[in-house]
């Protein structure tokens, strides 16, 4: 099973560009298996972002990614975390490369339009933190198509 979590963080909703961020990984060829709004409150996003905990910008991150609703996706394909990472660039948009998400729409560390995470476990636990099994529709590769499984 081969999946990344993206968000699709306050900044690009506010600005409208949540469409935008979603057809760039879609075209790329990663699939949507799980998709969702919501507003995250400050005991997910300390989860969420608990390996960056006692970091000076800690508190910032927590209140920048719980101040509005988001959108929560679960991506499958091939490499889905090093293809949705490549397809964001870098963490700091100044140094994020153009056609990169990053790179053609950011310009500031702290909104940085989409997260994606950054191995294959750590994508199986934010999977987790944001979705049920259930939640999650599942493909079946045939040959060179995706067909969705009934
Ligand atoms: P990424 O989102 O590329 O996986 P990360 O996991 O290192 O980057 O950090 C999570 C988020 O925290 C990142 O998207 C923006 C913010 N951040 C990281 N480093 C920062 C810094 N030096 N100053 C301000 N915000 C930072
Ligand atoms: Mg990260």
């Amino acid at each position: 099973m081969d999946r990344t979590l993206i968000l699709v963080k306050p900044d690009a909703m506010q600005r409208g560009l949540a469409g935008e961020i979603i057809a760039r990984l879609e075209r790329r060829g990663l699939k949507i298996v799980g998709m969702k709004l919501l507003h995250m409150d400050e005991a997910l996003a300390k989860k969420h972002y608990a390996i960056h905990e006692g970091k000076p910008f800690f508190k910032p991150l927590v209140d920048y990614i719980t101040s509005s609703p988001i959108i929560a996706a679960v991506l499958e394909g091939t490499k889905s975390v090093d293809v949705t990472r490549n397809t964001m660039g870098a963490t700091n948009p100044v140094e994020a490369g153009l056609g990169t998400i990053r790179g053609d729409f950011g310009l500031e560390i702290g909104r940085n339009l989409v997260h994606g995470s950054d191995s294959p476990e750590n994508a199986s636990k934010e999977i987790a933190l944001f979705f049920s099994p259930q939640e999650l529709v599942s493909f079946k590769r045939d040959i060179d198509r995706w067909i969705i499984e009934s």
